[in-house]
């Protein structure tokens, strides 16, 4: 397999111009017929090469002639033939199968439905094309299928035709308007439920909106329908951007690699995000579905309308429709704990995947499978950079920037450097500096040193910066970094923003009275590691006083990690009876009961890795027990009082309700650890009414091995084995399951009528699950967790190489433990790179791995 290089682009020969597609849908046998005009962009190009892979050529016609075998070349992904006049028009037909296409990208079919996914480069498996962001055209696609089992034939665009066949077949005709990259394009047929709604925009255009769910789930798409016209009118209010169809249409589907793809007029979406009811939904589900409906929506401007030169610029579009989806999602809920999630998923994954053997920057250099390079670093460290311009640009001006963007570049194909040149230019700031978070991976480690000099009242901070190699890159620059600080004294608290631009810089406060204490990296201000020890006192005193909640939330998990270090490094350490009193203080403050519960929710284990690494992960997990064990005993009554008050609040879809429902389950969470509340569990089960609830209880049984955990669970699948998405929910119980017998009960799962490796959801939802949540076995000392999860990779690397790729993750950052475990890991790696057929996906991750 070849690798691509960023430093080799070039523009493509030829345009195409227009494309008319002609499908006629078969399970096995799909017949696609396109016809290009394809026009030279230089005299000298003559051989056009076409991408296509797992086709069956029919036949090739140039201006109208068939072209004979030997006036064509066709092997196993490309299709090349001469361009003799400056225009000229093209048809091929091809064959496909749909059904037995596994790996879901191109078309392929999910339960009854076709669908496609052509992002990265699905397209080339439904016909030969130039296969490139920069190559725009205009789509014509007319859709042919049965008319009972298919009565919905959609494409991308406005509908222009349509009509019966012969064969009780009948078609559809979809004319896109916009000129788009093929990785846009999109084609659902099938038969669903139709939840329809409409859009009055700001200049007065009326948009029909359209939701397509499987039979009998209309009624879960109203919150999806609800967070589009959210979307819609937020994007409109705080960036002057409107849609530009008559139509936009959702479809919901259970087979689905990714979360949702943005097609132009035509999102296909994992039925995940956009299904919701009480019953079957957690809060966190409906927040999801929300920002996921919103992160599709707005890449129709940022994506569709202005879209990538090239696969190596995708945080071009990536990046900017995170941040903008982070941003949606703060003003419609609290902001501080929007922040700290998304702050959370950078130290947790995003750092170690940086650090590991697939670190790149986030504008990568070097590709050999582009569906590797739809990573935490191009997506949310790519958030993290565009909100580093939102801050030191200031709202205003990061508006103008952007309007800038589309001014100039509507309509093309751009790259990440036209993107912060127009931010550069609309705000008159020098960017060249910062344009290298483009360019250099890894995580900076920013060091703080303070200094207070009593007589003179000055302060000082000494900030240096420093990041370490990485496996692509050995030597590292410094950055151009904002950091927002807080300076907490008695006499009120001051706010800066520093700029860091060099290895080491000063800077000097004056006129206090005594030293203040340095909230440092306000709201996350930059995507950094930071190096600064604080005492227990300043923590508390940033945890009560510091303006900024983040602050506040971020200096009691610095107060968890320190404890956590403690008890791993001295095993006779007594955890301070100070820790509860500093924690009580956060319980009184009823305000915002979600921001307590995260205020209590203990780093997760894996960013704890990253801080601690290398280290023995079932030391970690002893630690993290008996801290959590050390909390609820010492505020055993106050959790229990909480968790009373919440208890039997009604179900409400609000802000107060939602929190309210975070506070009682972090509560119950701690006081699962004391078997005398297990009772507690068991009630919540039985009586609650919604799925957050359920799930919390079960979550907190699978954790402590509740006794009545599998009585609970027979119950839930008896309710439940008929829906999808709450079966799922069902496999990561199991998977998160804390007892010894786990590998046994994996086994009976992977055999259970319900598992399949085919549904990408289901597969993730044991096998993701148990890697990810469950550490004290995935970790185990025989290795058996991850021989289980080498034993489904290898099942997957032939059914969907891109899930197969993505659960690899957990095995190939192997250096983050201790020897014995890494070479436990490696051993298990090795097994798979033997795999004969090894895919494109898996061979670019061993190769850097070992
Ligand atoms: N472009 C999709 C998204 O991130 C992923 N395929 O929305
Ligand atoms: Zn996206």
């Amino acid at each position: 397999f070849n690798a691509r290089y960023l430093k080799d682009y070039l523009p493509s020969d030829f345009s195409i111009n227009t494309i008319d597609l002609t499908f006629e849908l078969d399970d096995n046998k799909t017949k696609v017929t396109s016809v290009m005009s394809i026009s030279k962009n230089t005299s000298e190009a003559n051989k056009i090469i076409l991408n296509g892979e797992q086709l069956k050529l029919i036949a090739v016609y140039y201006n109208d002639t068939a072209l004979n075998a030997s006036e064509y070349q066709v092997d196993d992904d490309s299709l090349s033939f001469l361009i003799k006049d400056n225009e000229c028009t093209v048809k091929i037909v091809t064959e496909i199968d749909p059904e037995n296409n596994t790996s879901l990208e191109g078309l392929f079919k999910s339960g009854g439905a076709f669908c496609t996914q052509c992002e990265a480069e699905g397209f080339r498996r439904i016909t030969y094309y130039l296969d490139r962001p920069d190559v725009m055209a205009k789509f014509t696609t007319k859709v042919i299928a049965d008319k009972n089992l298919y009565p919905y034939l959609l494409s991308n665009g406005n509908k222009i035709d349509s009509g019966d066949l012969n064969n009780n077949r009948h078609f559809v005709t979809w004319e896109d308007p916009f000129l788009k990259p093929c990785y846009l394009f999109a084609l659902v047929a099938g038969d669903f439920d139709l939840l329809q709604d409409s859009y009055k925009t700001t200049s007065g255009r009326d948009v029909r909106l359209e939701i397509f769910v499987d039979k009998g789930n209309k009624t879960k798409a109203h919150h999806a329908m609800a967070s589009l016209k959210h979307s819609m009118r937020w994007d409109e209010d705080t960036f002057g951007l409107e849609y530009d169809l008559d139509i936009y249409m959702i479809v919901a589907v259970d087979f689905f690699n990714m979360g949702a793809m943005e097609n132009k007029g035509l999102n296909v979406f994992n039925s995940k995000f956009v299904l919701a009811d009480k019953e079957t939904a957690t809060d966190t589900d409906y927040f999801n579905v929300e920002a996921v409906i919103a992160h599709e929506y707005f890449h129709n401007w940022t994506g569709n309308r202005v879209t990538c030169r090239d696969w190596f610029q995708l945080s071009l579009k990536e990046g900017l429709t995170v941040f903008r989806d982070q941003q949606f999602s703060a003003d419609m809920h609290s902001a501080a704990v929007t922040r700290i999630k998304n702050v959370r998923v950078m130290r947790a994954q995003q750092f170690s995947e940086d650090a590991g053997p697939m670190s790149h920057p986030i504008r990568p250099e070097k590709v050999v499978e582009m569906n590797n390079f739809y990573t935490l670093t191009v997506y949310e460290k790519g958030s993290e950079v565009i909100r580093m311009l939102h801050t030191l640009l200031g709202k205003d001006k990061f508006r103008q920037g952007l309007d800038l963007y589309f001014q100039r570049f509507d309509g093309q194909a751009v790259t990440c450097d036209d993107f912060v040149t127009a931010m550069a230019d609309a705000a008159k700031i020098d960017l060249i500096l910062f344009k290298r978070w483009y360019s250099q991976s890894g995580t900076p480690i920013v060091k703080v040193e303070e200094s207070f000099n009593t007589n003179s009242g000055e302060y000082q901070i000494n900030l240096s910066q420093l990041t370490l190699p990485t496996k692509d890159q050995a030597t590292k620059y410094a950055l151009h970094i904002p950091i927002a600080i807080e300076l907490i004294n008695n006499e009120g608290t001051q706010s800066h923003l520093l700029e860091l631009k060099s290895d080491n810089q000063q800077w000097r406060f004056s006129g206090f009275h005594e030293k203040p204490t340095l909230g440092f990296l306000a709201n996350f201000s930059a995507p950094v590691k930071v190096d600064f020890e604080q005492s227990n006192s300043d923590l508390a005193i940033i945890m009560t006083s510091a303006k900024d909640k983040f602050l506040r939330w971020d200096a009691g998990q610095k107060l968890f990690s320190n404890t956590i270090s403690q008890i791993i490094t001295d095993t006779n350490y007594q955890i301070p009876a100070e820790l509860i009193d500093i924690l009580a203080t956060q319980l009184c403050d009823n305000s915002d009961p979600a921001l307590i519960a995260e205020q209590f929710t203990l780093p997760n284990f894996h960013e704890l890795v990253e801080q601690f690494k290398p280290i023995n992960p079932i030391k970690l997990v002893d630690a993290l027990d008996k801290l959590k064990l050390f909390i609820a005993k010492g505020l055993e009554k106050q959790l229990l009082s909480i968790y009373q008050a919440l208890a039997d609040k009604p179900y409400l879809n609000n802000a107060q309700s939602i929190g309210d429902r975070a506070l009682k389950n972090m509560s119950l969470s701690y006081l699962v650890l004391l078997p005398e509340h297990h009772d507690l569990v068991k009630r919540q089960y039985l009586t609650s009414d919604n799925m957050t609830d359920a799930l919390a209880a079960l979550q907190s049984s699978a954790t402590q091995t509740v006794e009545s955990f599998d009585a609970m669970m027979a119950s839930f699948e008896q309710r439940w084995e008929n829906t999808t998405l709450v079966m799922d929910k069902w496999f990561s119980l199991q998977a998160a399951y804390k007892g010894s017998n786990i590998f046994e009960r994996l086994k009976n799962l992977t055999e259970h009528s319900l598992f399949s490796l085919k549904n990408p959801n289901r597969a993730r939802s044991l096998i993701g699950a148990f890697a990810q949540n469950n550490s004290r076995y995935f970790h185990c000392e025989t290795g058996r967790g991850y021989q289980f999860l080498a034993d489904q990779i290898c099942s997957l690397n032939a059914i969907n190489p891109q899930v197969a790729s993505r659960l690899i993750t957990a095995l190939i950052q192997y250096q983050d433990f201790d020897e014995y475990r890494q070479n436990l890991m490696k051993s298990q790696l090795e097994r798979i790179a033997i795999l004969p057929n090894l895919s494109k996906d898996l061979k670019e991750k061993l190769d850097a791995a070992l």
